[in-house]
């Protein structure tokens, strides 16, 4: 079965970037999930645009950028100017007062728009949203960290947004905790692609060729 395996950057050897880039793009990634935090949405700083234009020059592959910034209408266009028409854009609605403005501007650059939506966050309140974004990231931890427990009741959200996908025209996304039982699980009933970090993917001693191949091959 088809689904898309984006590999969390923040998770990466930086001693080694270009390394990790080329050895994930060889082991069959599909696309570079790039998680940028501005120490006040979320209390952490992870990626910076620095990190991500040198990403964006080593590989052909997508990007998908992550932002978990307070107003990202402010800065929007520093990450747009960085990134190739194609790549994909989420906002954190919430962090945003007029987010559908931010979404138009990503829509107008040739990006992928796109929307996260935190564990705490209801699809009620974002659904008018899914009428103009491409792409939906559903958190199943919360935004800030790599490492953390998945929330179980993620997955309640999930069956409301399935019947969406079509009605609406978007595709969905998990963010954060992905093990292989998730992607058995989900990618049938209709999960389009998910992001791996520290609970399949990075540091696992294992070549990324290696663990990307046992994803593929597991049986659904
Ligand atoms: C979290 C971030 C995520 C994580 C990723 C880590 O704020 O948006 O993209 O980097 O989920 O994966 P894991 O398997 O370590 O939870
Ligand atoms: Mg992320």
């Amino acid at each position: 079965m088809n689904f898309e395996l984006c590999a969390s950057m923040m998770c990466a050897n930086y001693g080694h970037l270009k390394r990790e880039v080329k050895q994930l793009e060889k082991g069959g990634i599909d696309s570079f999930h790039i998680d940028i935090m501005d120490g006040r949405y979320v209390a952490n700083y992870a990626m910076s645009l620095t990190d991500l234009r040198c990403i964006r020059s080593l590989t052909d592959k997508p990007l998908d950028v992550h932002l978990m910034i307070e107003h990202p209408n402010t800065h929007i266009d520093l990450f747009l100017r960085n990134l190739r028409k194609g790549d994909t854009v989420y906002i954190h609605p919430e962090a945003e007062y007029h987010p559908s403005t931010t979404l138009q501007k990503v829509i107008d650059a040739g990006m992928v728009p796109g929307i996260a939506i935190n564990p705490g966050t209801s699809v009620e309140y974002v659904y008018e949203m899914f009428r103009i974004v491409d792409k939906v990231l559903v958190m199943s931890v919360n935004p800030g960290n790599a490492g953390q427990m998945y929330l179980p009741y993620v997955a309640e959200k999930y069956e409301k947004l399935f019947p969406l996908k079509k009605k609406m025209g978007i595709k969905l996304y998990w963010d954060g905790a992905c093990g292989a039982d998730k992607i058995k699980t989900f990618a049938p009933k209709g999960v389009d692609g998910f992001v791996l970090g520290t609970t399949l993917l990075f540091g696992k001693n294992r070549p990324y060729g290696d663990v990307l191949k046992d994803i593929r091959n597991l049986n659904i």
